[in-house]
């Protein structure tokens, strides 16, 4: 068990303004930011990063969708890191998320769905280290 997990605010939730409260409810929720970064994907860089789901036919409008504006890429800490954040961010259609959840609260819908949260220890390394550096980490 890590305690260590990855996630992006995504440009549906950036640009409806909710990125100040969806960070303020993962710190107020016990995590810790590690590192943080305002950046943007590439359709390529996109494509690279959801490469997992390439067969699946959401692929297009996923990588479209992710890479149409700003987003926020972070690792975060906490024990247990990987499930808790799962927890806090609800299930992958809001509609379906718990009350309370940030996709319950602040997501359009199942592909606009406002956050990403890695589904294991091993991904949260990858996923971390596809936008961070070793050095960029304290
Ligand atoms: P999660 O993000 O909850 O781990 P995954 O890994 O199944 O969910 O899907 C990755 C992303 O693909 C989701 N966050 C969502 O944006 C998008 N997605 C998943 N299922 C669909 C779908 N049926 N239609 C459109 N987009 C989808």
């Amino acid at each position: 068990m890590s305690n260590r997990t990855f996630t992006m605010i995504k440009p549906d939730a950036f640009a409806n303004g909710h990125s100040g409260a969806i960070l303020d409810k993962i710190i107020k929720s016990g995590f810790r930011i590690v590192s943080l970064k305002l950046t943007s994907l590439t359709p390529e860089k996109a494509g690279e990063f959801y490469a997992v789901h390439k067969a699946r036919p959401f692929y297009g409008e996923l990588v479209e969708f992710m890479s149409s504006g700003p987003i926020i890429a972070a690792i975060l800490e906490k024990d247990n890191a990987v499930e808790s954040f799962r927890k806090l961010i609800g299930a992958t259609d809001p509609a379906k998320a718990e009350e309370g959840t940030i996709r319950r609260l602040f997501a359009e819908s199942l592909g606009k769905n406002a956050i990403h949260g890695s589904d294991s220890d091993e991904n949260a390394a990858i996923e971390g280290n596809f936008f961070f550096s070793n050095l960029e980490r304290y």
